[in-house]
């Protein structure tokens, strides 16, 4: 078999970058390791940022999001004894958000490649990129105990963190940043209606946050230690303690009922550079994994997409490779201020293990600092609403 680009990974990325090339007239087949009913029952991010919104939109994917999806100013912070304030990124960045869970994202993603014809192939095993350094690049994949084998122009590697792509290259290649957060997410869904806002919680006890995805679905974490084991956490103790988080009105408002799903997420941030090798390229989660503090990975590998999409349709209908050869730096611009506030985020609302008295002062005014100060309150919002894409870039 022969294609174009030949996409690893089935997760957003990978499908929305089928999606978005096929509409420009460029080939594509998408290898995903696992099933569909796998890959669908994940369960993962929400809040959408409104470039990716309309990058969504653009792709024709944006039909069921804009009738389901909420609309929302942006997210509250609420802390200790202290009231709460909105990150009004409406106000402050001049562009809302979007709650629309990613499962559901996906959905549309897979419908819509299969309304057009795309080729996505499931359960794909083993999957290898070959000669990546050359001009003439090749994949191979076991289905069914049979061998196949696809040439191809391009690669895009979006297989996620744990994925083959980013293991294809030589190591003396990448230079890796890494950071690890000595604690997870124990996450909730649960058919219960939603508190009227997604906020972040910071406590004295750790970092929480309530969240939803639509009018009965609720999705609610709170901060465990790396070693938790999710068979110690029945509902009715998440309930108690997730309560405990919160400001006395949330407490007392919040519906409690069964989980749906529960899961713990360790948190971590990690970079590679370039997101490059070749005729390899990287994209999303297997290039970049921020804490999901920040609520930006998802929307980083939609502007991976958009960067490598237009690199790629300049190389095909313009003959212009230059976009490509600066996607790697042009999307790590992004990435990294993603890093950095995801980063920032993360250690303003967590607490951290041998944190003293006086780091948790710290925090706390710092936070009273954003909510006092208009310019500080501007800068958050604009890094919680997603900087801009660059454009004529990628
Ligand atoms: P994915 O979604 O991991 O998809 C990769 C796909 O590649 C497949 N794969 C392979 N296929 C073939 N061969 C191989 N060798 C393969 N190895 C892997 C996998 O099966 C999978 O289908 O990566 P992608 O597409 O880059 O998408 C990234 C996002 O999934 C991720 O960044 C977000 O979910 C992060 N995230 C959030 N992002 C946001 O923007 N907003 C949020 O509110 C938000 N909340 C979250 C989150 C992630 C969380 N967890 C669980 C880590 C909340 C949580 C709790
Ligand atoms: C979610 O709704 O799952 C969610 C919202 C905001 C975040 C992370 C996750 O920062």
């Amino acid at each position: 078999m022969r294609t174009q680009i030949v996409i690893i990974g089935g997760g957003p990325a990978g499908l929305l970058l089928s999606q978005t090339l096929h509409r420009s007239g460029i080939d594509s087949v998408v290898l995903e390791r696992a099933s569909r009913a796998h890959v669908l029952s994940r369960i993962r991010a929400g809040m959408l940022e409104w470039g990716s919104v309309q990058m969504l939109r653009e792709a024709g994917v944006g039909e069921r999001m804009d009738r389901e999806g909420e609309v929302h100013d942006g997210s509250a912070v609420a802390w200790a004894g202290r009231g709460r304030f909105l990150v009004d990124v409406r106000k402050y960045a001049g562009r809302p958000m979007m709650m629309y869970g990613q499962t559901q994202l996906t959905e549309d993603l897979y419908a819509a490649r299969d309304a057009m014809g795309g080729i996505v192939i499931d359960e794909a095993e083993r999957v290898t990129p070959h000669a990546i350094d050359g001009q003439r690049p090749w994949v191979t994949y076991r289905k069914h105990d049979r061998e196949h084998r696809i040439d191809c122009d391009f690669i895009a590697g979006c297989d996620g963190f744990h994925g083959v792509s980013r293991q294809s290259i030589p190591p003396a290649a990448l230079r890796v940043f890494e950071k690890g957060y000595p604690f997870g997410w124990l996450g909730i869904m649960s058919r219960t209606p939603p508190l009227p806002q997604p906020t972040y919680c910071h406590h004295e006890r750790g970092f929480a946050l309530v969240s939803k995805r639509k009018a009965m679905l609720s999705r609610h974490y709170i901060q465990v230690d790396l070693d938790t084991d999710l068979a110690d956490w029945p509902d009715e103790r998440f309930w108690d303690e997730l309560k405990l988080h919160l400001p006395a009105d949330y407490a007392q408002q919040l519906v409690t009922g069964p989980s749906i799903e529960k899961s713990i997420a360790p948190l971590r941030s990690f970079v590679v550079e370039p997101m490059r090798y070749g005729r390899l390229f990287l994209v999303g989660d297997a290039a970049h994994i921020v804490p999901p503090t920040g609520a930006k990975g998802l929307n980083l590998a939609i502007s991976d997409v958009h960067y490598l999409s237009r690199g790629l349709v300049a190389f095909y209908k313009k003959n212009d490779s230059s976009h490509l050869d600066r996607y790697s730096e042009t999307a790590l611009r992004r990435v990294w201020a993603a890093s950095r506030f995801s980063w920032w985020l993360t250690g303003l609302l967590h607490r951290f293990p041998g944190q003293t008295a006086f780091d948790l002062r710290a925090q706390e005014a710092e936070l009273d600092f954003i909510m006092s100060s208009e310019s500080a309150m501007r800068a958050m919002c604009e890094q919680y609403a997603g900087l801009p894409f660059e454009p004529g870039c990628g």
